[in-house]
């Protein structure tokens, strides 16, 4: 391997040079949205704050939020700052209710992202001539074509297979024996499991690096892919809004936290009910405000992911802790706030237990019960299952571990296997009640 720990030098730049850059940056784009983007300038004229009001890089703090709502309410071009035929793509997020939002590119804003999610592969470990699949979807969805336009700018052999068509996906590992996969961690999960029902020796397949993230994924799936698959699982965090995968990836110099790629995306954690923006180590919101998107650059963007800043190590640009939730996705359980990914550590401490879990929220008595989907190994289930007295002991030793660890009663339900819907793309984790 080179002796080179970055990808584009900027990387590893002092700290002034760096937040100098963002200063210059976010300067060019406050003006541009209040010139271009109607939206911007009634939004920044309500909250009495101009563009010219910038002079140092802590007044962003100055100027309003923008929500996801704001890209609905302008579906599905209205906050473009260029002309329509300057943009050469789309993509949108499906979203839950009604419209998607939509997101627009330029030609530079295609090479910048490409350049982000080259960078991301590189800080995983990949390099130049790796065989790398693509198995996130190609469509709206912008997993797909940002991680096969970052591998190709890297100068990776891409495989574009796509999310899906998982007995195709065995094949192609098989037989081309990629090095890197990247993939959500739930589809990961759902390969591994078709790997060893075929019976392939999925510890010693090709794949070196697994570059996984649209959806949260917490340590304890990182270990069990690890293990099984005997290979590097690697974190890869963005979200369309901002430009799609490759807004901050592990490096695996320093595995644990992300490193946000600081000159292009600039990041804030706030408090979400007071809005205040926090200081590093810190637990909040994560917010992002676009230094180099031409098309739809945002600012002050609220993800509702949950997150902390921290200094950078071995690159200069900061860290953000793994998310582990968002926002939205909190239960609140008999008064008490749980997120999946607590969940998700225990299913996975159980070695009885398959590596998956759908959770629905019993709303039928006056407080919220907790009902967790599980399933058993197949090769287990067999010991288990036919046998009351095994599976109640097992029972309880779950629960009892979900009440000592989260603080709730859970009800289990225990199914057949393959009983639990298996995902291809981002997994659904709540679900809505059952009858069962
Ligand atoms: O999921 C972009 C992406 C594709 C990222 C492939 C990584 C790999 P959206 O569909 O707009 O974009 O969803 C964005 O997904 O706000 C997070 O809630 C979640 N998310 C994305 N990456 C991670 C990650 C893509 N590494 C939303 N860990 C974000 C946890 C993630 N959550």
């Amino acid at each position: 391997m080179e002796k080179r720990n970055f990808y584009e030098p900027i990387e590893v730049a002092s700290r002034d040079e760096i937040e100098a850059l963002q200063y210059a940056r976010l300067k060019i784009v406050l003006q541009k949205v209040y010139e271009h983007v109607p939206f911007y300038k009634k939004h920044f004229d309500a909250h009495g704050v101009h563009p010219d009001d910038f002079k140092h890089l802590e007044d962003i703090q100055k100027f309003p939020f923008t929500e996801k709502q704001h890209l609905r309410e302008n579906y599905p071009f209205g906050l473009f700052a260029e002309p329509r035929e300057k943009i050469l793509r789309v993509h949108a997020s499906s979203g839950t209710t009604g419209k998607p939002t939509v997101v627009g590119y330029t030609k530079n804003d295609i090479e910048n992202w490409a350049k982000v999610v080259a960078r991301s592969i590189y800080a995983s470990g990949g390099r130049p001539g790796d065989i790398l699949q693509v198995s996130y979807g190609y469509g709206l969805f912008t997993g797909g074509l940002g991680a096969h336009y970052g591998a190709e700018k890297l100068g990776c052999t891409v495989i574009p297979i796509s999310g899906g068509n998982t007995e195709k996906q065995l094949q192609l590992i098989n037989d081309f024996k990629p090095d890197i996969i990247m993939v959500t961690p739930s589809y990961m999960l759902n390969l591994l499991e078709h790997m060893q029902a075929k019976g392939m020796d999925a510890k010693n397949c090709s794949l070196r690096i697994g570059i996984f993230g649209a959806e949260p994924w917490t340590n304890e799936v990182r270990k069990y892919i690890q293990k099984e698959l005997n290979m590097q699982a690697t974190d890869i965090y963005g979200l369309s809004e901002i430009i799609g995968p490759g807004v901050a990836n592990e490096c695996f110099e320093d595995l644990g936290d992300l490193y946000v790629w600081e000159d292009h995306f600039y990041p804030e954690i706030i408090e979400s009910k007071t809005l205040k923006v926090l200081p590093e180590n810190m637990p909040g919101e994560l917010v992002f405000s676009s230094l180099t998107k031409e098309a739809m650059p945002l600012i002050r963007f609220r993800t509702k992911d949950l997150s902390c800043l921290m200094p950078g190590r071995v690159r200069s640009m900061r860290r953000m802790q793994k998310i582990l939730g968002r926002n939205d996705d909190m239960l609140i359980i008999r008064g008490v706030n749980v997120f999946p990914s607590q969940i998700e550590e225990i299913i996975f401490s159980f070695h009885e237990l398959a590596p998956l879990y759908q959770l629905e929220v019993d709303k039928s008595e006056s407080l919220n019960k907790l009902v967790v989907h599980i399933e058993m190994k197949a090769s287990h289930a067999k010991a288990i299952l036919g046998q009351p007295q095994k599976q109640q002991a097992l029972s309880e030793r779950i629960r009892r571990r979900i009440k000592e660890r989260v603080g709730i009663n859970v009800e289990l339900h225990f199914h057949e296997s393959a009983g639990i819907e298996r995902s291809i793309g981002k997994a659904k984790r709540i679900i809505e009640k059952k009858n069962v």
